[in-house]
C-alpha cells in the first residue's frame, strides 16, 4: 500500500486529503505538534484510519524522526500558521513555520530520502496570496509575485525554497499554487464560513449582526474537496512541475455574503452586515484571479462545485450544524 505523511492534518485540507488518499488504498498518516492538541483528539474521532505522528515544523529532528517512521512514498505540507490576519500580529512565527517549515521539510526529506529507486515526493501548498499586489490577470505560473502580508511573504520562500531544492537536489519537488478554496470544514475565522456561521445563526434567532471588515476585495473562491485532487495528481506525475489551482472566475465578499444571505431566505443582508476597521488589514489584496489552464491540460483537473453551489452548500451545513447544536442545549443533553 502506498504510504503518505500530511502535515497541516487538522485543517480543511488536511481531512479532505486524508479521506481522497484513504478512498484509494493509502496508510495516512498526519503530522500533530504539541502536547495534547485538541485538535488531534477531534482527528481520532473524524479520521480514525489516519495515524498521527507526533511532530512540529519548527522543529527539524521531529521531522526527521516522523519520516523515518512514516516512510511515506508522499509528503504533503499543508502545516502553516494560514490566517493572513494574523500573520501582520504574529510576523516572525509565521515566517518561521509558514516559511522555514518548508525549508525544514525539504531537509528532513533530504536526510531520509526514500530509496533512489522510489524517492519520497513533496507536495508545498503554496498559495494566491503571494501575488498580492498582482503583476498581471489572471495569475498564472509565470506571474510575478508580490506578496502582501507577513504570510504571502513567508509562502513566497516556502515556493521558491521547493523549486531551489527540486532545481538544485533533484528532489520530487511541487508547488501548487492553490486559490482560496473553501467547504464546510473551513476555520470559523476565515470570510467564508464567518459569514456562513453568521448567516445560520441569524436565520435561528441565535445571533443579530455580522461585523466584518472590507467588503469589496474579490478572491476567485472554490471548493476544498475540488483542489485536494490536484494536489494528489501532481505528485502522479513523471516530472515534478508548479500549477496554479483556481476557478478562473472572480467574485465579492460582499457577493458572497448576499448569496449567503439570500441560500438562508433572507433578502435584507444589509440590515445585519456592520464593517469595522477592526477586520481591516494593514494591505490588503484587492483581486484575485487564477488561470488554471496548465492543471487542466497536463492533470486533467477541474472543479466540480460552482461559486452559488459552495456558498449553498456552507450555508445548509451551517444551518443544520448551528440547528442541531442549539437543539442539544436546550434539552440539555
Ligand atoms: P484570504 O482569506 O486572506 O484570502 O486567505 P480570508 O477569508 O481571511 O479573507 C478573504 C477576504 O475577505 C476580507 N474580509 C474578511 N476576512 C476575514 N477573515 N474576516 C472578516 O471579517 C473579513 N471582512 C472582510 C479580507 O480582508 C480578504 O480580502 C485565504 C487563506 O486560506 C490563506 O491561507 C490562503 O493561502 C489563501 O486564502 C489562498
Amino acid at each position: 500500500m502506498p504510504r503518505a505523511l500530511i502535515t497541516g492534518i487538522t485543517g480543511q485540507d488536511g481531512q479532505y486529503l486524508a479521506e481522497f488518499l484513504h478512498a484509494r488504498g493509502y496508510d495516512v498518516f498526519g503530522l500533530v505538534k504539541g502536547q495534547n492538541n485538541p485538535r488531534g483528539v477531534v482527528l481520532q474521532e473524524e479520521l480514525p484510519f489516519v495515524e498521527v505522528v507526533s511532530g512540529d515544523l519548527q522543529d527539524l529532528l521531529s521531522l526527521v524522526a516522523a519520516l523515518e517512521y512514516s516512510q511515506p512514498d508522499e509528503i504533503y505540507n499543508l502545516g502553516a500558521m494560514s490566517f493572513v490576519a494574523l500573520s501582520f500580529r504574529q510576523s516572525e512565527l509565521t515566517a518561521n513555520v509558514t516559511g522555514v517549515g518548508v525549508l525544514r521539510m525539504l531537509e528532513a526529506m533530504r536526510l531520509v530520502g526514500g530509496n533512489d529507486n522510489n524517492p519520497m515526493r513533496f507536495y508545498q501548498a503554496s498559495s494566491s496570496e503571494m501575488f498580492g499586489k498582482v503583476r498581471q490577470t489572471p495569475q498564472n505560473e509565470q506571474t510575478p509575485f508580490y506578496p502582501r502580508s507577513p504570510y504571502g511573504v513567508a509562502k513566497v520562500f516556502g515556493h521558491d525554497i521547493t523549486v531551489n531544492y527540486r532545481d538544485s537536489y533533484g528532489l520530487f519537488a511541487c508547488s501548487g499554487i492553490l486559490f482560496n478554496h473553501e467547504s464546510p470544514r473551513r476555520g470559523i475565522e476565515f470570510v467564508t464560513r464567518k459569514v456562513t456561521n453568521a448567516v445560520a445563526r441569524i436565520k435561528l434567532g441565535l445571533q443579530h449582526e455580522l461585523t466584518l471588515g472590507r467588503l469589496d476585495p474579490q478572491r476567485d473562491w472554490g471548493f476544498a474537496g475540488d483542489y485536494v485532487a490536484a494536489m494528489w495528481q501532481m505528485l502522479q506525475q513523471d516530472e515534478p512541475d508548479d500549477y496554479v489551482v483556481a476557478t478562473g472566475e472572480t467574485h465579492s465578499v460582499q457577493e458572497f455574503v448576499e448569496l449567503a444571505f439570500r441560500a438562508a431566505g433572507i433578502d435584507d443582508w444589509r440590515r445585519y452586515v456592520r464593517q469595522d476597521e477592526r477586520y481591516m488589514r494593514p494591505a490588503e489584496v484587492d483581486v484575485l484571479v487564477g488561470d488554471p489552464s496548465k492543471a487542466a491540460a497536463v492533470l486533467g483537473w477541474k472543479r466540480t462545485v460552482t461559486f452559488p453551489e459552495l456558498v449553498e452548500m456552507m450555508v445548509v451545513h451551517d444551518l443544520e450544524h448551528e440547528g442541531r447544536k442549539a437543539r442539544r442545549a436546550t434539552s440539555g443533553a
